[in-house]
């Protein structure tokens, strides 16, 4: 099983599977493909038929992509890992928030691009104003519906956290406030050997995406 990314700096998506993957200590090999140097990324997009983005999952010649697609395949085929929660009810809200930050969050995801390595507080606009509401709605709902007192969305690490780890490094990147619950989270998330190996990675690269590194300035 080979997983495709780009950047850790800054790629949010590739992040998402590449997360599932190592909390639940599945193993997989990783190529790197720097979107804006080089041709690399178009070409593999053209020799596999997949579109030009990743993160793009290869398992015994079949390609996955998409984020969402990888994490559902990776649900289904490890079911034992409990990616999605065993409780109906708690699937089913997980399953809505993580098609909402899938399709959703769009001031957030455009005005504050994740860095994990640059901290630059910014007042957030109003529309991004309104996804923070919207996030601190997810949060309370999710702390409503989970019966178990585990740090994570659903109580145990889930796919909605992978889904949700990049508000985890805009909102310290960009300092926005969500709610206290979200803080809980986020700290948790942080706490992670997954998440620290991931920022570390990203501190190792060497690539410069100008315009996200001089967003807000
Ligand atoms: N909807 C896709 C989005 C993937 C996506 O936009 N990936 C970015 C990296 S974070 C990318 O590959 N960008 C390539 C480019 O902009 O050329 C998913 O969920 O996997």
């Amino acid at each position: 099983m080979h997983l495709y990314i780009t950047y850790k700096r800054y790629s949010s998506w590739s992040l998402r599977p590449w997360l599932a993957l190592k909390v639940s200590d599945i193993a997989f090999e990783e190529t790197l493909l720097p979107f804006a140097h080089g041709e690399g990324l178009a070409q593999f997009a053209r020799q596999h038929k997949v579109p030009a983005t990743v993160p793009v999952l290869e398992v015994e010649g079949q390609m996955i992509w998409d984020s969402l697609a990888i994490l559902e395949y990776l649900a289904e085929t490890y079911p034992e890992k409990n990616l999605w929660p065993e409780d109906a009810g708690l699937r089913a809200l997980s399953r809505s928030a993580c098609a909402e930050m899938h399709s959703g969050f769009i001031a957030l995801r455009s005005e504050h691009p994740m860095n994990c390595h640059r901290v630059h507080p910014m007042v957030p606009s109003k529309p991004v104003q309104d996804d923070l509401l919207r996030l601190a709605d997810i949060w309370a709902l999710f702390a409503e519906s989970k019966s178990s007192s585990g740090e994570f969305l659903c109580g145990n690490f889930s796919i909605a956290d992978a889904m949700f780890a990049p508000v985890a490094w805009r909102a310290k990147g960009y300092q926005l406030q969500i709610s206290d619950e979200f803080d809980r989270w986020s700290l948790a998330m942080m706490q992670l050997p997954a998440m620290q190996e991931w920022v570390a990675d990203g501190a190792a690269e060497t690539w410069r995406v100008a315009e996200t590194e001089t967003i807000g300035t």
